[in-house]
């Protein structure tokens, strides 16, 4: 009863203008992320937070915070875990740390295309590794798409195994990248996305290997000369939720967040791949040298990386390692 004399009551003030609407403060969510404000990462998380100010009337607000500015993908993840920060998106190979069945999707060459990628990462696999991340404090909405990584340095062409010696490699904070670049005889050296260009800058590190998007965005040809077209592996980003404040959201908020991320995945990852077809022409056009693994040299490179899916398999674990497999066959039956 004192409920609705206390909505009556307020429904008289606002309307004597008394109690403005605009009082209300909305709900603010910092949503981070790693890459440049003009990045396929940026302009999807600006998409998320159009949708969700959009669904919500204005009663939640989404702050778009990139360039690494409210940390790496792991410090971003300590944050949303500790309730600091409401909302991530970074890449599954820095979330390994927190649940080790991301480490599926750093498995060398496991997925050949985007339909794959899309089919798995949508499917009972991807939703499965997904909520291994809940227990830990984290709510894993939706995957979106890093993309197709590829090789570059600053030392020479790659254009077969035995160029990888000696190159001084970054590669994400992620043991399986690092296995199997070590397999692949570079010297792999662990950092931070945001300290990247610096290190390739000041010649810390000879190479790296992103999508090219990334190459693009992060102005990486300005730092590196040499491109191999090697695809070794497809990856996904995670939009990531802090539990802490993801429970006292009612179900019709966490509903608007989810609807909206989704929505902000299939135009992000259209929006990757437009701009992936275009970049390589882009990047011959700043002066890389881009040449393209040869199948024979691409087969030498997933035989030396086969001891590395055999550790991923056993960290994952056998039971998820067969059933990616099974669904992989299915999908690919599936043309
Ligand atoms: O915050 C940067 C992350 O989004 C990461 O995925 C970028 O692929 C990346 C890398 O190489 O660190």
């Amino acid at each position: 009863m004192r409920i609705k004399f206390a909505l009556g009551a307020l429904a008289v003030l606002m309307a004597a203008g008394t109690v403005q609407a605009q009082d209300f403060k909305p709900r603010i969510v910092r949503f981070g992320y790693g890459l440049v404000d003009d990045s396929n990462q940026g302009r999807a998380v600006r998409l998320f937070a159009k949708e969700v100010e959009k669904a919500t009337g204005g009663k939640m607000r989404v702050r778009a915070i990139g360039n690494a500015s409210l940390g790496s993908d792991t410090q971003m993840q300590q944050a949303l875990i500790g309730g600091a920060q409401e909302m991530m998106v970074g890449s599954t190979a820095t979330l390994v740390g927190i649940a080790p069945q991301m480490a599926l999707w750093d498995t060398p060459f496991l997925i050949n295309n985007t339909r794959e990628a899309d089919a798995l990462l949508d499917g009972p696999v991807g939703d499965k590794v997904r909520a291994t991340l809940e227990p830990k404090g984290i709510v894993g909405l939706v995957y979106w798409e890093n993309g197709f990584r590829n090789l570059t340095n600053n030392k020479h062409p790659v254009t077969k195994l035995e160029d990888m010696n000696g190159i001084k490699l970054r590669v994400m904070q992620n043991n399986v990248f690092l296995d199997s670049f070590k397999a692949l005889g570079a010297n792999a050296v662990p950092l931070p996305f945001s300290e990247l260009f610096t290190a390739l800058e000041t010649k810390a590190v000879d190479g790296q290997e992103n999508p090219f998007n990334t190459v693009v965005s992060s102005k990486f040809y300005e730092v590196q000369k040499y491109l191999t077209i090697t695809n070794h592996v497809y990856s996904p980003w995670m939009v990531s939720v802090s539990k802490k404040w993801w429970d006292g959201l009612s179900k019709d908020e966490q509903k608007v967040l989810l609807d909206a991320a989704k929505t902000a995945r299939d135009f992000e990852r259209k929006d990757t791949r437009d701009e992936a077809t275009k970049a390589l022409a882009d990047l011959k056009a700043k002066g890389m040298q881009v040449n393209e693994l040869s199948a024979a040299e691409a087969g030498r490179m997933r035989d030396k990386l086969t001891q590395v899916n055999a550790t991923v398999a056993s960290n994952v674990g056998l039971d998820l390692w067969k059933q990616t497999q099974d669904e992989l066959v299915k999908i690919r039956a599936a043309k």
